[in-house]
């Protein structure tokens, strides 16, 4: 059974960058039925009891082909706003600290840099989809963005998303319309980097 990380905080808590009813809507329309469908095909397929990380990062598994499907599509939304919702709080902002600070320098130059570039390929993903922060076991970085829900552990090649900045237009439309730039400019005084720091000490310790 796989289920919704719980929200710390109301809806109307992540004023005014995002707005109470796009976060309600988003939390309790779209990632609910996501987690539901996951869940009713994960059944379905036999693999309900999968950690959602391995599951996503052996699709191949589920050898009928609709239920693939339904899961790849249910199943990475599901994870993917677990990670979104996660990393979000009324509190974010700034920079990180600490290793993954270190980290983000090590590979990109520097945290403006680092931000302009997810930034960019956030704003550049034509359609829906997402753009990531990912991390290996050896603690290197990756930048990248997807179509739909799909996310980087459904590459295979080791890489666990850390960060997710959801450009489908449902994150956005309701207040940005059609500005997703500013949109994810402003999604930056959103992001926890205590828990993005959790998530890269936690990618790191995956055998
Ligand atoms: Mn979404």
């Amino acid at each position: 059974m796989f289920t919704q990380v719980k929200l710390n905080y109301n809806y109307n808590a992540y004023e005014p960058y995002v707005d109470a009813l796009t976060m309600e809507t988003h939390y309790s329309k779209h990632h609910a039925a996501y987690t539901k469908n996951l869940n009713d095909a994960a059944v379905k397929a036999g693999v309900g009891d999968m950690p959602i990380e391995d599951l996503l990062s052996s699709l191949d598994k589920v050898k009928d082909d609709a239920l693939r499907k339904a899961i790849r599509n249910n199943g990475g939304g599901f994870y993917n706003h677990n990670l979104y919702f996660s990393t979000m709080s009324p509190n974010g902002g700034g920079e990180p600290v600490g290793k993954l600070f270190e980290a983000i320098k090590k590979h990109f130059g520097s945290f403006e840099e680092f931000k302009d570039s997810l930034s960019q390929l956030s704003i550049s993903q034509f359609g829906s989809g997402w753009g990531w922060l990912s991390a290996n076991a050896a603690g290197e970085l990756s930048l990248s963005s997807t179509a739909n829900q799909d996310n980087p552990l459904m590459d295979g090649k080791g890489f666990v998303p850390i960060l997710g900045v959801d450009v489908w237009e449902h994150a956005y439309y309701l207040k940005y319309k059609n500005l997703r730039a500013d949109y994810v400019k402003t999604f930056f005084n959103l992001v926890d980097w205590n828990v993005v720091s959790a998530n890269y000490e936690k990618a790191q310790n995956k055998k």
